[in-house]
């Protein structure tokens, strides 16, 4: 089975239910694309890049990648899955790890 038809692209009731606490933690809709993004600010690099050691060992474990620039202490995530085009319960799934990972930064 692929991944499109495991985790297909979320429906307007998916979105009100998984994708509405996301937006109020601060994710936005990216304009002219169905993708979530936010910035996520630390203390400085160390912390910056503890974080993204974090995500990028979940996102390589689900084979669900994010796209992220990073400077110095400062990280711009945008999360949506190409396989769709759109949002998926993958991209639900990053972003609430994300969430948490920002949390415990240190
Ligand atoms: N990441 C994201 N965000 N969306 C995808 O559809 C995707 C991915 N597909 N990472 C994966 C990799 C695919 O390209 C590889 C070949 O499995």
């Amino acid at each position: 089975m692929s991944l499109a038809s495991k985790f297909p692209k979320l429906s307007s009731e998916d979105r009100s239910q998984h994708l509405q606490p996301l937006q109020n933690a601060g994710w936005t809709m990216v304009e002219g694309r169905d993708a979530i993004h936010k910035e996520f600010q630390f203390k400085d690099f160390n912390e910056a890049f503890g974080f993204m050691t974090r995500v990028a060992l979940l996102a390589e474990k689900m084979d669900h990648h994010p796209e992220w620039f990073n400077v110095y202490n400062k990280v711009k995530i945008t999360l949506s899955s190409h396989d769709v085009n759109g949002l998926s319960q993958r991209d639900v799934k990053l972003a609430t790890f994300v969430e948490e990972a920002a949390k415990k930064a240190v």
